[in-house]
């Protein structure tokens, strides 16, 4: 497995992944777990860490992961994640899909192929209206889910040669869309070249990922482990496509995750660019986000968010309460390993994955159990990890606050609820 990366740890800057400029190092996370490697007892001794740090280059302005988690390691056959599990992100998924197909997909016989497909949560709706397309995603588990739904899945990486793969099978795709995938993909010259092999003269690559001004702005610093090898940006996107032949035509910002960004791309000179792009890059050039200076006050709100947090939990204990954590989300590895979080303070997570069920957390071994047992009793207190669906979860659990139950919120600052 993984080992700490001894020789990378003298603050010389490294090259950037994409553009090849000076990275300048700005955030330290320390030792962190693989975030979805959901371990049962007899594995703990084979546990892999690696040093989460983050660098922007001062190039291109591309937020990056130094030390990149082989990606092998992290998306493995039985893959635990399923995005379908919330039902504001089938909503989500489901209003994309008719997006797509109404403004896009417009041909009797346009393909569309979804790089990190999951349990097909998107390729559902389009399936079902009848329209050629193609999920792939490395994940078998999540993969057999999408194909029991009737979408056409392969198991597969995204890259030049699957890409090629499929262009020689079925046609070159009209549409490529991801999902909080690109950016786990340390590799973007892997992502653009397939996607240079696949898509038609006038297609679009459609991508969404968490966006870097709202991580900044609420302080979500779980949104970094070893998945997320990019913070992406309007500004860092547009560079990176105009690196691999492409160009950023538009940008759209979105609820999602604790807010995120959706990303048109297409060949460069091929569709004419929105205005909204250069505007969003003005706004983020105002707040400084390419500079490694905002990282630094950054740092420093994380650290006052985990020692609150570490505080309140001790108190807690110390006056009896019985306090769970609810949703073992890949976020919570962050949060726990970084915080020194274990189960003296947090005993248990409750979480509706049956995957992630009867396992322990990573890094932190926190048992995860069902979230039908979270009633049994109710704890005094709930460390809600899975933030992003707060209001979803809330609602659902609401007899949990009427009893006096009481959630604890640790973003954008340690609250309760
Ligand atoms: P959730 C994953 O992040 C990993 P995670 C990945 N890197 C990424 O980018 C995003 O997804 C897209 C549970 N839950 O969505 C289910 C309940 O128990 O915040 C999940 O385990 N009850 C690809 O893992 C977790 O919480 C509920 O009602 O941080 C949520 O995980 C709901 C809605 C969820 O993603
Ligand atoms: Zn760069």
């Amino acid at each position: 497995w993984i080992e700490l990366n001894d020789n990378d740890v003298s603050g010389e800057p490294t090259a950037c992944r994409v553009c090849g400029g000076p990275v300048r190092r700005c955030l330290d996370l320390g030792r962190q777990p693989v975030s979805n490697a959901f371990l049962l007892p007899e594995q703990i001794a084979d546990e892999a860490f690696f040093r989460l740090e983050v660098g922007i280059c001062t190039r291109c302005t591309l937020v990056q992961q130094l030390d990149v988690v082989a990606h092998e390691r992290m998306f493995r056959p039985d893959y635990p994640y399923r995005s379908s599990t919330s039902a504001r992100l089938r909503r989500h998924f489901a209003d994309v899909a008719r997006t797509l197909h109404t403004t896009e997909l417009t041909g009797p016989d346009d393909l569309v192929v979804e790089v990190g497909s999951n349990d097909g949560i998107m390729l559902r709706t389009l399936s079902d209206a009848g329209v050629r397309h193609l999920g792939v995603d490395p994940c078998v588990g999540a993969g057999d889910t999408a194909a029991q739904g009737g979408v056409r899945i392969r198991i597969d990486y995204f890259n030049e040669r699957s890409a090629a793969e499929i262009r020689r099978t079925d046609g070159p795709a009209k549409v490529i869309f991801s999902a909080n995938t690109i950016s786990h993909i340390a590799d973007l010259g892997s992502v653009f070249g397939g996607v240079d092999a696949l898509l038609t003269a006038d297609g679009v690559f459609v991508f969404e990922d968490r966006y870097l001004a709202d991580i900044i702005a609420h302080t979500t610093f779980d949104q970094i482990y070893d998945e997320h090898v990019y913070l992406l940006a309007v500004r860092s996107v547009s560079e990176v496509a105009a690196v691999f032949g492409f160009e950023l035509i538009d940008a759209q910002r979105l609820g999602v995750h604790g807010g995120s960004m959706r990303y048109t791309v297409a060949r460069a000179g091929a569709r004419p660019r929105t205005a909204r792009v250069d505007q969003l890059i003005g706004e983020e050039r105002a707040l400084g986000l390419g500079d490694p200076a905002t990282f630094a006050g950054f740092g420093a709100r994380l650290d006052v968010i985990g020692k609150d947090l570490v505080a309140l939990l001790t108190e807690l204990r110390s006056a009896g309460m019985r306090v769970a954590g609810y949703g073992a989300t890949s976020k919570s590895a962050t949060v726990t390993n970084y915080c020194g979080i274990g189960t003296d303070l947090v005993p248990v997570i409750y979480d509706t994955t049956p995957e992630k069920q009867g396992r322990l957390t990573p890094g932190a071994h926190i048992p995860v159990e069902s979230a039908a047992r979270f009633t049994d009793p109710y704890p005094d207190y709930a460390l809600l990890f899975a933030w992003n669906h707060a209001e979803e979860i809330i609602e659902r659990e609401r007899e949990f606050r009427d009893r006096g139950g009481r959630w604890i919120l640790y973003v954008p600052d340690v609250h309760l609820l």
